[in-house]
C-alpha cells in the first residue's frame, strides 16, 4: 500500500465534536478531503441514527481513507489513532514532524493522555452538571445536588489539577507550544479540551465547575496558547470551510 497526497479522506464531522481537529490536521497536512456532517440531537445533544450506520459506536470523529493506488479502504477511529497514523504516513512536508525522538515520545505521551485523563474528567463535568435537565420534574433539584456535589467533591479538583500540570508545561516549555518550539500533533489533539471545551466555553465551564474567576488570568499560558490555535490559518480556514458547509447542508434540509 502506498500513501499518496492524491489518497481521499472522508471526515464524519459531528458539530460541537472531536472532529474539528482532525480537519485541521487534514488541512494543515494539505490532503485532499471531504466532509460528511451530522447534527447531535438538539435536547439530548447525541449523535444522530445515521453515524450508527458508519459505525455501530456512533461516535465522532470516523476517517474513512480511499488509497489512489486501489488498495482496500480503510476506515479509522479513536482521534488519537487518527492523529498518529496521519502524522506517520500523510506528513509529506514535514510540517508537524518532531524535531527527535524525545520530543516524537512527548506527542505520544499527550495523544494518549487527553484522551485517556484529561477528556474523561470534562465530560464527567459536564454530565454532572445537566443530569438535571434530563431527570424527570421532581427529581430535578435532587439531582442537581446530587451532579454537584460529585463535581465538587471529585471532578473539580481533577479538572484544576489537570489545567495547572497543563499550565506549568507550558510556562516551562517557553515556546509557545505543548511539544518543541512548533506545532505538533500535541496541540491538535489538545485544541479540543483546552481551546473549545474551556477558553472558547468560558460560560459553560463556570456552569460546570462554580468557578467564579476568569480562566483567563488562572490559566494564562494556555489562554495565550488558546488564542495561537484560533488564530491560525489553517484553523481559520476549517473555520470557514465549515460554516459554509453547514449553511448549505441547513438549507438543502430546508428544500427538501
Ligand atoms: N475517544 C474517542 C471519543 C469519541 C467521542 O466520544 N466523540 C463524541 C463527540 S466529541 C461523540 O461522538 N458523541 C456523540 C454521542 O456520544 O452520542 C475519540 O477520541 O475519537
Amino acid at each position: 500500500m502506498g500513501y499518496s497526497k492524491d489518497d481521499l479522506f472522508t471526515l464524519h464531522w459531528l458539530d460541537n465534536s472531536r472532529a474539528h481537529r482532525i480537519l485541521w490536521l487534514l488541512e494543515l497536512l494539505g490532503l485532499n478531503y471531504e466532509v460528511k456532517i451530522y447534527f447531535r440531537h438538539p435536547k439530548t445533544w447525541r449523535a444522530p441514527p445515521e453515524l450508527f450506520r458508519v459505525h455501530p459506536l456512533g461516535k465522532s470523529p470516523i476517517l474513512d481513507i480511499d488509497f489512489a493506488d486501489g488498495s482496500e479502504r480503510l476506515q479509522l477511529l479513536e482521534s488519537g489513532n487518527m492523529i498518529q497514523y496521519l502524522l506517520k504516513h500523510y506528513d509529506f512536508d514535514k510540517v508537524l514532524a518532531p524535531k527527535d525522538r524525545k520530543q516524537r515520545m512527548q506527542v505520544d505521551y499527550f495523544l494518549h493522555y487527553t484522551e485517556g485523563t484529561l477528556q474523561h474528567l470534562l465530560i464527567s463535568l459536564l454530565v454532572n452538571s445537566s443530569a438535571k435537565n434530563m431527570a424527570p420534574f421532581p427529581l430535578k433539584s435532587v439531582t442537581k445536588l446530587v451532579g454537584k456535589g460529585i463535581n465538587n467533591g471529585y471532578y473539580k479538583h481533577e479538572f484544576e489539577l489537570n489545567m495547572i500540570y497543563l499550565e506549568n508545561h507550558m510556562r516551562k516549555q517557553g515556546t509557545g507550544f505543548f511539544v518543541g518550539d512548533k506545532l505538533s500533533g500535541a496541540d491538535i489533539i489538545l485544541s479540543f479540551p483546552i481551546y473549545e471545551n474551556v477558553f472558547d466555553n468560558m460560560i459553560g465551564v463556570k456552569e460546570c465547575t462554580g468557578e467564579k474567576r476568569d480562566m483567563k488570568d488562572l490559566y494564562p499560558q494556555l489562554a495565550k496558547w488558546s488564542k495561537m490555535v484560533s488564530k491560525d490559518p489553517a484553523y481559520r480556514k476549517i473555520n470557514k470551510y465549515m460554516e459554509d458547509k453547514v449553511e448549505e447542508y441547513v438549507r438543502a434540509q430546508a428544500n427538501l
